[in-house]
């Protein structure tokens, strides 16, 4: 499996990326989305799968509470299995945003077809992957998807270490 290059000056930033239960279900689109993982040299720090249950999609989406599409959101993310992942790179929360593209998939595929929503996303709900917006909700998001991930930690100790041995 193919390492990143970290140099001694480089810092990795956490992000938290997902795969959505409409995507799980095609493995062309589940390879395509690790293609793009890795190719754009994300290292893996955790992966799963897991079924999220409403309870746990509602505090997900907490801020889109009042949004026209907030029903079929909740129905969409517990109608089966994710793949949640913890992404380290430089830079991760701002890259796989642009590597997910626009929220929007009729935006995406004019503006962005090369990006995962631009070649792959179904409709505005239905739009492939979730990405983290900034550290704060990337820290409640971990805190909901991996409970016993210790984010402070894995910055003091796991990515130092993970410089010096590159
Ligand atoms: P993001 O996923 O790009 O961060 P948000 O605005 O936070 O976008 O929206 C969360 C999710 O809600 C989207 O990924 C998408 O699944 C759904 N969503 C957003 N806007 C719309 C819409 O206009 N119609 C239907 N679903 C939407």
């Amino acid at each position: 499996s193919r390492v990143p290059i970290i140099t001694a000056s480089s810092c990795l930033e956490l992000t938290l990326a997902m795969i959505k239960p409409h995507a799980t279900k095609v493995p062309y689109i589940v390879k395509g989305v690790q293609n793009i993982i890795i190719s754009n040299d994300f290292y893996i720090v955790r992966s799963k799968q897991m079924t999220i249950s409403p309870d746990l999609a509602e505090a997900f989406y907490k801020e889109h509470k009042d949004k026209f599409f907030y029903n079929r959101l909740i129905t969409l993310m517990s109608s089966g299995i994710s793949h949640v992942y913890i992404l380290a790179r430089q830079n991760a929360i701002k890259k796989w945003r642009e590597i997910m593209g626009p929220t929007k998939v009729f935006k995406a595929k004019i503006s962005h077809p090369h990006s995962i929503r631009g070649q792959f996303g179904l409709t505005d709900t239905r739009n492939v992957t979730h990405g983290s917006d900034s550290v704060e909700s990337f820290k409640k998001e971990v805190s909901l998807l991996f409970p016993e991930f210790n984010v402070n930690k894995w910055y003091e100790t796991e990515e130092i270490h993970f410089r010096s041995n590159n």
